[in-house]
Protein backbone atom coordinates (compact mmCIF):
# COMPACT_ATOMS: atom_id res chain seq x y z
CA UNK A 1 0.00 0.00 0.00
CA UNK A 2 1.38 3.08 -1.41
CA UNK A 3 1.32 6.69 1.64
CA UNK A 4 -0.95 8.97 1.16
CA UNK A 5 -0.19 12.33 -1.30
CA UNK A 6 -0.46 15.73 0.91
CA UNK A 7 -3.29 16.17 -1.30
CA UNK A 8 -5.20 12.83 -0.66
CA UNK A 9 -4.85 13.78 3.54
CA UNK A 10 -5.61 17.40 3.57
CA UNK A 11 -8.96 15.84 1.30
CA UNK A 12 -9.38 13.49 4.06
CA UNK A 13 -9.16 16.48 6.91
CA UNK A 14 -11.12 18.62 4.22
CA UNK A 15 -14.21 15.85 4.31
CA UNK A 16 -14.05 15.05 7.98
CA UNK A 17 -14.55 18.69 8.97
CA UNK A 18 -17.06 18.85 6.43
CA UNK A 19 -19.24 15.80 7.45
CA UNK A 20 -19.04 17.20 11.21
CA UNK A 21 -17.18 14.72 12.31
CA UNK A 22 -14.43 14.88 14.56
CA UNK A 23 -10.38 15.25 14.48
CA UNK A 24 -8.83 13.22 16.54
CA UNK A 25 -5.14 13.36 17.42
CA UNK A 26 -4.01 10.14 15.54
CA UNK A 27 -5.53 11.98 12.37
CA UNK A 28 -3.55 13.93 9.86
CA UNK A 29 -4.10 17.54 10.17
CA UNK A 30 -2.85 21.07 8.68
CA UNK A 31 -0.34 22.24 10.42
CA UNK A 32 -2.26 25.59 10.95
CA UNK A 33 -4.99 23.71 12.17
CA UNK A 34 -2.69 22.14 15.14
CA UNK A 35 -1.06 25.46 15.75
CA UNK A 36 -4.43 27.88 16.14
CA UNK A 37 -5.97 24.47 18.69
CA UNK A 38 -2.52 24.61 20.45
CA UNK A 39 -2.58 29.22 20.79
CA UNK A 40 -6.78 28.90 21.83
CA UNK A 41 -6.50 25.84 24.25
CA UNK A 42 -3.03 26.92 25.61
CA UNK A 43 -4.71 30.39 26.12
CA UNK A 44 -7.78 28.60 27.71
CA UNK A 45 -5.35 26.83 29.93
CA UNK A 46 -3.80 29.55 31.37
CA UNK A 47 -7.03 31.87 32.21
CA UNK A 48 -8.65 28.79 33.85
CA UNK A 49 -5.15 29.08 36.22
CA UNK A 50 -4.35 32.47 36.38
CA UNK A 51 -8.96 32.61 36.87
CA UNK A 52 -8.17 30.77 40.22
CA UNK A 53 -6.28 34.65 41.64
CA UNK A 54 -9.63 36.92 41.73
CA UNK A 55 -11.32 34.28 43.36
CA UNK A 56 -8.56 32.80 45.67
CA UNK A 57 -8.15 36.32 46.78
CA UNK A 58 -11.57 35.88 49.48
CA UNK A 59 -11.45 32.08 50.51
CA UNK A 60 -10.16 33.63 53.98
CA UNK A 61 -12.51 36.22 54.15
CA UNK A 62 -15.56 34.77 52.49
CA UNK A 63 -18.50 36.05 55.22
CA UNK A 64 -19.22 32.27 56.27
CA UNK A 65 -18.12 28.67 56.62
CA UNK A 66 -20.36 27.78 53.53
CA UNK A 67 -19.63 30.61 51.41
CA UNK A 68 -15.30 29.66 52.24
CA UNK A 69 -16.95 25.97 51.03
CA UNK A 70 -18.36 27.32 48.06
CA UNK A 71 -15.78 29.36 47.15
CA UNK A 72 -12.79 26.75 47.58
CA UNK A 73 -15.06 24.08 45.35
CA UNK A 74 -15.39 26.72 43.15
CA UNK A 75 -11.45 27.61 42.29
CA UNK A 76 -10.53 24.23 42.92
CA UNK A 77 -12.91 23.52 39.71
CA UNK A 78 -10.79 26.18 37.77
CA UNK A 79 -7.77 24.08 38.38
CA UNK A 80 -9.11 21.35 37.00
CA UNK A 81 -10.78 22.93 34.10
CA UNK A 82 -7.23 24.36 33.53
CA UNK A 83 -5.21 20.85 34.08
CA UNK A 84 -8.29 18.92 31.19
CA UNK A 85 -7.16 21.72 28.82
CA UNK A 86 -3.66 21.31 29.53
CA UNK A 87 -3.89 17.50 28.79
CA UNK A 88 -6.13 18.33 25.71
CA UNK A 89 -3.70 21.08 24.23
CA UNK A 90 -1.02 18.15 25.08
CA UNK A 91 -2.22 15.90 22.55
CA UNK A 92 -1.13 18.19 20.00
CA UNK A 93 2.10 18.24 20.62
CA UNK A 94 3.60 20.41 23.06
CA UNK A 95 4.41 19.90 26.29
CA UNK A 96 3.31 21.33 29.86
CA UNK A 97 6.20 22.24 30.79
CA UNK A 98 6.54 24.37 27.57
CA UNK A 99 3.14 26.04 27.90
CA UNK A 100 4.23 26.83 31.55
CA UNK A 101 6.97 28.73 30.54
CA UNK A 102 5.69 30.70 28.37
CA UNK A 103 2.91 31.81 30.89
CA UNK A 104 5.53 32.79 33.46
CA UNK A 105 7.94 34.64 31.09
CA UNK A 106 4.81 36.64 29.89
CA UNK A 107 4.56 35.57 26.53
CA UNK A 108 1.05 34.08 26.44
CA UNK A 109 -2.26 35.40 26.55
CA UNK A 110 -5.06 34.88 29.25
CA UNK A 111 -8.33 36.26 29.17
CA UNK A 112 -8.69 39.82 29.67
CA UNK A 113 -11.15 39.55 32.62
CA UNK A 114 -8.56 38.09 35.27
CA UNK A 115 -6.61 41.52 35.27
CA UNK A 116 -9.12 43.51 37.00
CA UNK A 117 -8.88 43.52 41.20
CA UNK A 118 -11.55 42.18 43.40
CA UNK A 119 -11.97 44.71 46.21
CA UNK A 120 -15.11 43.58 47.40
CA UNK A 121 -17.05 40.52 48.36
CA UNK A 122 -19.55 41.65 45.49
CA UNK A 123 -17.12 40.74 42.70
CA UNK A 124 -17.46 36.90 43.82
CA UNK A 125 -20.84 37.30 42.76
CA UNK A 126 -20.17 39.57 39.76
CA UNK A 127 -17.46 36.96 38.56
CA UNK A 128 -19.95 34.21 38.86
CA UNK A 129 -22.76 36.05 37.28
CA UNK A 130 -21.22 38.13 34.53
CA UNK A 131 -17.69 36.15 34.24
CA UNK A 132 -18.71 32.60 34.11
CA UNK A 133 -21.83 33.76 32.50
CA UNK A 134 -20.04 34.63 29.68
CA UNK A 135 -17.92 31.95 29.73
CA UNK A 136 -20.69 29.45 29.11
CA UNK A 137 -21.95 32.03 26.54
CA UNK A 138 -18.91 31.53 24.38
CA UNK A 139 -18.20 27.78 25.85
CA UNK A 140 -21.19 25.68 25.06
CA UNK A 141 -20.78 26.28 21.46
CA UNK A 142 -16.96 24.99 21.95
CA UNK A 143 -18.31 21.76 22.94
CA UNK A 144 -18.83 21.40 19.11
CA UNK A 145 -15.67 21.67 18.29
CA UNK A 146 -13.82 20.39 15.42
CA UNK A 147 -11.12 18.69 17.69
CA UNK A 148 -12.02 15.58 19.44
CA UNK A 149 -10.16 16.51 22.97
CA UNK A 150 -10.70 19.98 22.73
CA UNK A 151 -14.62 19.09 22.69
CA UNK A 152 -14.71 17.04 25.08
CA UNK A 153 -13.25 18.87 27.71
CA UNK A 154 -15.12 21.44 27.11
CA UNK A 155 -18.47 19.55 27.98
CA UNK A 156 -17.52 18.87 31.16
CA UNK A 157 -16.22 22.23 31.74
CA UNK A 158 -19.45 23.51 30.61
CA UNK A 159 -21.73 21.58 33.73
CA UNK A 160 -18.92 23.12 35.77
CA UNK A 161 -19.43 26.93 34.71
CA UNK A 162 -23.34 26.66 34.72
CA UNK A 163 -23.00 25.82 38.48
CA UNK A 164 -20.76 28.43 39.13
CA UNK A 165 -22.71 30.90 36.96
CA UNK A 166 -25.83 30.34 39.48
CA UNK A 167 -23.58 30.39 42.39
CA UNK A 168 -22.42 33.95 41.70
CA UNK A 169 -26.08 35.18 40.72
CA UNK A 170 -27.37 33.72 44.13
CA UNK A 171 -24.44 35.93 45.79
CA UNK A 172 -26.11 38.91 44.28
CA UNK A 173 -29.42 37.98 45.07
CA UNK A 174 -28.95 37.88 48.63
CA UNK A 175 -27.09 41.15 48.64
CA UNK A 176 -29.48 42.97 46.54
CA UNK A 177 -32.15 41.62 48.95
CA UNK A 178 -30.07 42.89 52.38
CA UNK A 179 -28.60 45.94 53.19
CA UNK A 180 -28.72 49.49 51.83
CA UNK A 181 -24.84 49.14 51.79
CA UNK A 182 -24.82 45.09 50.46
CA UNK A 183 -27.07 46.43 47.83
CA UNK A 184 -24.83 49.82 46.72
CA UNK A 185 -21.57 46.95 46.97
CA UNK A 186 -23.75 45.10 44.48
CA UNK A 187 -24.60 47.52 42.07
CA UNK A 188 -20.81 48.96 42.43
CA UNK A 189 -19.32 45.48 41.74
CA UNK A 190 -21.74 45.47 38.59
CA UNK A 191 -20.75 48.12 37.27
CA UNK A 192 -16.90 47.86 37.61
CA UNK A 193 -17.25 44.17 35.59
CA UNK A 194 -19.96 44.80 33.24
CA UNK A 195 -18.04 46.19 30.60
CA UNK A 196 -14.89 43.55 31.00
CA UNK A 197 -17.15 40.47 30.84
CA UNK A 198 -18.35 42.16 27.17
CA UNK A 199 -14.76 42.38 26.08
CA UNK A 200 -14.18 38.59 26.76
CA UNK A 201 -15.46 37.65 23.47
CA UNK A 202 -13.21 39.33 21.80
CA UNK A 203 -12.43 42.44 19.48
CA UNK A 204 -15.67 42.89 17.04
CA UNK A 205 -15.68 40.62 14.09
CA UNK A 206 -14.26 43.18 11.88
CA UNK A 207 -11.18 43.41 13.93
CA UNK A 208 -10.99 39.86 14.43
CA UNK A 209 -7.94 37.85 12.64
CA UNK A 210 -8.36 34.64 13.97
CA UNK A 211 -12.49 34.22 13.40
CA UNK A 212 -12.91 33.46 9.62
CA UNK A 213 -10.19 30.26 9.74
CA UNK A 214 -11.23 28.97 13.08
CA UNK A 215 -15.26 29.10 11.90
CA UNK A 216 -13.92 27.15 8.25
CA UNK A 217 -12.76 25.09 10.42
CA UNK A 218 -15.34 24.10 13.17
CA UNK A 219 -13.32 25.83 16.33
CA UNK A 220 -15.49 28.67 16.60
CA UNK A 221 -19.19 28.24 15.40
CA UNK A 222 -20.42 32.33 16.42
CA UNK A 223 -18.72 35.05 15.63
CA UNK A 224 -17.37 37.07 18.93
CA UNK A 225 -20.01 39.88 18.27
CA UNK A 226 -22.74 37.19 17.85
CA UNK A 227 -21.77 35.72 20.92
CA UNK A 228 -21.47 39.01 22.42
CA UNK A 229 -25.23 39.85 21.66
CA UNK A 230 -26.53 36.39 22.38
CA UNK A 231 -24.70 37.26 26.33
CA UNK A 232 -26.30 40.62 26.52
CA UNK A 233 -29.97 38.93 25.98
CA UNK A 234 -29.30 36.66 28.37
CA UNK A 235 -28.46 39.31 31.28
CA UNK A 236 -30.84 41.48 30.66
CA UNK A 237 -33.96 39.56 32.14
CA UNK A 238 -31.53 38.55 34.88
CA UNK A 239 -30.44 41.96 35.94
CA UNK A 240 -33.72 42.91 35.98
CA UNK A 241 -34.60 39.69 38.39
CA UNK A 242 -31.79 40.61 40.94
CA UNK A 243 -33.00 44.45 40.57
CA UNK A 244 -29.22 45.36 39.54
CA UNK A 245 -28.94 48.40 37.12
CA UNK A 246 -26.53 47.29 33.70
CA UNK A 247 -24.35 50.20 33.59
CA UNK A 248 -24.79 51.08 29.51
CA UNK A 249 -27.45 53.79 29.17
CA UNK A 250 -27.63 53.25 25.54
CA UNK A 251 -28.70 49.79 25.82
CA UNK A 252 -31.99 49.19 24.12
CA UNK A 253 -33.24 46.41 21.92
CA UNK A 254 -33.41 47.93 17.98
CA UNK A 255 -36.68 46.00 16.80
CA UNK A 256 -35.26 47.27 12.98
CA UNK A 257 -32.03 45.67 13.49
CA UNK A 258 -33.22 42.60 15.66
CA UNK A 259 -29.93 43.28 18.26
CA UNK A 260 -28.55 45.13 21.44
CA UNK A 261 -28.10 48.75 21.13
CA UNK A 262 -25.06 49.70 23.07
CA UNK A 263 -22.80 51.67 23.82
CA UNK A 264 -18.91 51.51 22.12
CA UNK A 265 -16.81 49.25 24.09
CA UNK A 266 -13.60 50.84 25.52
CA UNK A 267 -11.29 48.78 22.81
CA UNK A 268 -8.48 50.76 23.98
CA UNK A 269 -8.35 49.29 27.21
CA UNK A 270 -8.92 46.30 25.49
CA UNK A 271 -5.72 45.98 23.58
CA UNK A 272 -3.97 47.74 27.07
CA UNK A 273 -5.36 45.19 29.27
CA UNK A 274 -4.25 42.24 26.68
CA UNK A 275 -0.64 43.83 25.90
CA UNK A 276 -0.06 43.15 29.68
CA UNK A 277 -0.76 46.85 30.83
CA UNK A 278 -3.81 45.93 32.46
CA UNK A 279 -4.59 46.69 36.69
CA UNK A 280 -3.39 43.54 37.77
CA UNK A 281 -1.28 41.71 34.50
CA UNK A 282 1.95 42.05 36.69
CA UNK A 283 0.64 40.75 39.99
CA UNK A 284 -1.01 37.77 38.22
CA UNK A 285 2.19 36.58 36.46
CA UNK A 286 4.29 37.31 39.47
CA UNK A 287 1.87 35.38 41.67
CA UNK A 288 1.81 32.39 39.30
CA UNK A 289 5.69 32.43 38.84
CA UNK A 290 6.46 32.07 42.52
CA UNK A 291 4.03 29.55 42.96
CA UNK A 292 5.67 27.26 39.99
CA UNK A 293 8.92 28.12 41.60
CA UNK A 294 7.72 27.14 44.82
CA UNK A 295 6.30 24.23 43.58
CA UNK A 296 9.52 22.98 42.08
CA UNK A 297 10.13 20.62 45.55
CA UNK A 298 6.55 18.86 45.19
CA UNK A 299 7.15 18.02 41.18
CA UNK A 300 10.41 16.51 41.90
CA UNK A 301 8.86 14.45 44.66
CA UNK A 302 6.15 13.19 42.90
CA UNK A 303 8.94 12.18 39.77
CA UNK A 304 11.15 10.81 42.38
CA UNK A 305 8.14 9.08 43.63
CA UNK A 306 7.05 7.65 40.23
CA UNK A 307 10.71 6.35 39.41
CA UNK A 308 10.94 5.05 42.52
CA UNK A 309 7.48 2.60 41.87
CA UNK A 310 7.97 2.18 38.90
CA UNK A 311 11.60 0.49 39.54
CA UNK A 312 9.45 -1.95 42.17
CA UNK A 313 6.92 -2.95 39.26
CA UNK A 314 9.75 -3.65 37.58
CA UNK A 315 11.58 -5.39 39.57
CA UNK A 316 8.85 -7.80 40.93
CA UNK A 317 7.67 -8.35 36.81
CA UNK A 318 11.18 -9.81 36.46
N1 LIG B 1 -8.50 38.26 26.43
O1 LIG B 1 -8.99 36.93 16.36
P1 LIG B 1 -9.57 36.90 17.74
C1 LIG B 1 -13.14 31.34 32.25
C2 LIG B 1 -6.89 37.79 21.61
S1 LIG B 1 -11.77 31.25 31.29
C3 LIG B 1 -7.25 38.11 25.97
O2 LIG B 1 -11.02 37.16 17.88
P2 LIG B 1 -9.92 34.13 18.54
C4 LIG B 1 -13.07 31.31 33.70
C5 LIG B 1 -6.87 36.50 20.81
O3 LIG B 1 -6.31 35.47 21.57
C6 LIG B 1 -12.15 32.31 29.93
N2 LIG B 1 -6.96 37.98 24.66
O4 LIG B 1 -9.15 35.51 18.44
C7 LIG B 1 -11.92 30.87 34.36
C8 LIG B 1 -6.06 36.93 19.62
O5 LIG B 1 -4.69 36.98 19.98
P3 LIG B 1 -3.55 35.99 19.30
C9 LIG B 1 -11.29 32.03 28.76
C10 LIG B 1 -8.00 37.97 23.81
O6 LIG B 1 -9.03 33.15 19.20
C11 LIG B 1 -11.82 30.95 35.74
C12 LIG B 1 -6.47 38.37 19.42
O7 LIG B 1 -7.00 38.82 20.65
N3 LIG B 1 -12.07 31.50 27.68
O8 LIG B 1 -14.13 31.52 31.67
O9 LIG B 1 -10.52 33.76 17.23
C13 LIG B 1 -12.87 31.49 36.48
C14 LIG B 1 -7.50 38.54 18.32
O10 LIG B 1 -8.76 37.92 18.67
C15 LIG B 1 -9.33 38.09 24.23
C16 LIG B 1 -11.50 31.06 26.55
O11 LIG B 1 -10.29 31.12 26.43
C17 LIG B 1 -9.57 38.25 25.61
N4 LIG B 1 -10.79 38.41 26.11
O12 LIG B 1 -11.16 34.45 19.52
C18 LIG B 1 -14.03 31.89 35.82
C19 LIG B 1 -12.43 30.48 25.52
N5 LIG B 1 -10.13 38.05 23.14
O13 LIG B 1 -3.74 34.65 19.93
C20 LIG B 1 -14.13 31.80 34.44
C21 LIG B 1 -11.72 29.93 24.34
C22 LIG B 1 -9.35 37.91 22.08
O14 LIG B 1 -3.85 35.95 17.81
N6 LIG B 1 -11.25 30.95 23.43
N7 LIG B 1 -8.06 37.86 22.47
O15 LIG B 1 -2.26 36.63 19.68
C23 LIG B 1 -12.03 31.52 22.49
O16 LIG B 1 -13.21 31.22 22.34
C24 LIG B 1 -11.37 32.48 21.53
O17 LIG B 1 -9.97 32.31 21.62
C25 LIG B 1 -11.75 33.98 21.81
C26 LIG B 1 -10.94 34.86 20.85
C27 LIG B 1 -13.22 34.19 21.55
C28 LIG B 1 -11.39 34.37 23.26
Amino acid sequence: MTAPTPTELQDEFDALIAADQRIEPRDWMPEAYRKTLIRQISQHAHSEIIGMQPEGNWITRAPSLARKAILMAKVQDEAGHGLYLYSAAQTLGITRDEMTRQLIEGRAKYSSIFNYPTPTWADMGAIGWLVDGAAICNQVPLCRASYGPYGRAMVRICKEESFHQRQGFEILLTLMRGTEAQRAMAQESVDRWYWPSLMMFGPPDDQSPNSAQSTAWKIKRFSNDELRQRFIGMLVPQAEVLGVTLPDPELRWDEKEERWHTSEIDWTEFHEVIAGRGPMNAVRIQNRRDAHEQGAWVREAAAAYAAKKSAVTTEAAA
